[in-house]
This record gives structure tokens, C-alpha cells and sequence, in this order.
């Protein structure tokens, strides 16, 4: 990796760039996954690099699901491996949920990389690798899902993905919880509960709440969490976000 003085204004920023580049020069990430992650900086961007309050309504929100399901299932792809390997295996733990590998751009050796990366965080079990069956409403590569993971689970952990496959894990009855830095994408719009952040800053605090929340012992329950609503709050505070800074800059619009 090139070495970046913690120094430089954007140096948070520069060390996930040179997680993702190292994750792609040792195959677990896939070229499109750079592109995927030049969209997610500059929407960070505009967001502030920060965890934004609404965000944190909905990271309360999905640890209070998580707990509360029967069957979690977290679904990995290259970027959020290369990303969050330790954060994943903590939350499998944590909340005994299962961790699926499930690729948009589908290669055995990748998967095996990437399962490889996990086991080495500690992780104990990675399905998606073998015997995997077919959700004909999904029309890409994700459709293929381990009978033991994704598909029966009642809740799906989608960090950081591509879309095509929420509406229809939502249809099927599971609440899909997104973690997508894009509050416009699909994912996010069909989503049960949507994080609109980073992954290395959603990750830490997911945790967080979960083992704050579990440490209670009342009996958890959703309050009002209205994912629409929550969305636009968040669009809303890109909004004052952008306007703060036209009036630094003293912008007209
Ligand atoms: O590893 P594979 O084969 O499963 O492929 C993974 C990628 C990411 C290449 C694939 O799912 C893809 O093409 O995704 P998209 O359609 O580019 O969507 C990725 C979404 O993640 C976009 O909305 C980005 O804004 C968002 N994103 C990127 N980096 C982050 C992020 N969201 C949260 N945290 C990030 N670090």
C-alpha cells in the first residue's frame, strides 16, 4: 500500500481508496467495484463524511431488527470484504447471523478470495460458495442463493450492492436492511431500512447499538421508522449541507 501521511486533509478518505486498490490487486474486488466506489466518495462528499442524525435513527432501527429476527443473513460482496472484513465476522458473531457471499460479477475463484479474507478476520461458516439454488425474479448473477442463507432468511443485511435484487427479497416476504451511501439508488428507495452512509463508518456503530440494545433487557420494539420518510430527511440534510456551502463560497443560486 502507498503510504499517506495522516497529515493530509483527505487522509480517511485516501486509506479506504487503498483498501479497495489492494482488495482489487488481490481479486477479491472486481474493476466495476472502483467505479462503485468513486460514486459512493462523492456521495459521501455531499453528505459531509459524516454519520448524519437521520442515519442514526435508521442504524437504531436496523439493530433493533437485526435482534429481533430469527434468521439474519449478511450478504458480502468484493467491496464491503475489502472494506469491513473484521466488522462482519463481529456482527456474525454477535448476533449469531449467517454471512453469504453473493457476487453481481459471479467467479468461483473470487468468491474463494473473498471467503478466504473472512476466515482470516475469524470468521466460522461462509455460505453462498456451493449448492446454490435460483430466484427466478432476480435477473443478474444474485439470483443465485444458498438454500441455507439468503433464502430463508427473514432478514437481509444488504450492504453496499447494486439493487436489482431488494424489491424482490422485500416481495418475498424479508426485510432487507441497505447500507447504501446513494439515497436515490433502488436499493435504497425499495429497501425495508436504509443506512445512508459509508459502510466503515455504518459498520462501528451498528455494533455499537446492537450491544448497547442488547444489554437491555425489555423487549425491543420498532418504533415509528418510516423508510421513505427517513430518506428524505436525508436528502434534506444534503440539501443544507450543499446551500452551507454555496454560502461559504458565496455562491448565487
Ligand atoms: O463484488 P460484486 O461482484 O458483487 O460487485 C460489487 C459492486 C459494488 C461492483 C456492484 O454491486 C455494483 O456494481 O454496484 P453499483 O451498482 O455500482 O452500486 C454500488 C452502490 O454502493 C452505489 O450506490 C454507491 O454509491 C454505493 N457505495 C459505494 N461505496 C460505498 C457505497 N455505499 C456505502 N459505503 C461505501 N463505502
Amino acid at each position: 500500500m502507498n503510504s499517506i501521511s495522516p497529515k493530509h486533509p483527505r487522509f480517511k478518505s485516501l486509506i479506504i481508496r487503498e483498501q479497495i486498490i489492494h482488495n482489487f490487486n488481490n481479486g477479491s474486488v472486481v474493476n466495476h467495484g472502483l467505479i462503485a466506489h468513486g460514486r459512493g466518495e462523492a456521495f459521501d462528499y455531499l453528505i459531509g463524511e459524516t454519520t448524519i442524525p437521520p442515519t442514526i435513527n435508521a442504524i437504531k432501527a436496523a439493530a433493533i431488527t437485526l435482534l429481533n429476527s430469527q434468521n439474519p443473513v449478511i450478504s458480502v460482496n468484493g467491496n464491503v470484504a475489502a472494506l469491513v472484513p473484521n466488522e462482519i465476522v463481529k456482527l456474525s458473531n454477535i448476533i449469531n447471523c449467517k454471512i453469504e457471499i453473493n457476487l453481481f460479477h459471479q467467479s468461483k475463484t473470487r468468491a474463494k478470495i473473498i471467503s478466504n479474507l473472512l476466515y482470516k478476520s475469524g470468521a466460522k461458516e461462509i455460505l453462498g460458495l456451493k449448492s446454490l439454488i435460483n430466484i427466478p425474479e432476480i435477473f443478474s448473477n444474485r439470483s443465485q442463493v444458498d438454500p441455507e442463507g439468503i433464502f430463508k432468511a427473514d432478514t437481509v443485511l444488504v450492504p453496499l450492492e447494486d439493487g436489482d435484487r431488494v424489491q424482490t427479497l422485500v416481495k418475498m416476504g424479508k426485510k432487507v436492511i441497505v447500507i447504501d451511501l446513494n439515497p436515490l439508488s433502488r436499493s435504497s428507495k425499495y429497501a425495508t431500512i436504509s443506512i445512508i452512509d459509508n459502510v466503515v463508518r455504518a459498520f462501528p456503530l451498528l455494533l455499537s447499538y446492537i450491544k448497547q440494545f442488547k444489554n437491555n433487557n425489555n423487549k425491543l420494539e420498532l418504533n415509528e421508522f418510516h423508510n421513505s420518510h427517513n430518506i428524505k430527511l436525508c436528502l434534506k440534510y444534503i440539501n443544507k449541507n450543499l446551500s452551507q456551502k454555496f454560502t461559504k463560497y458565496n455562491f448565487k443560486i
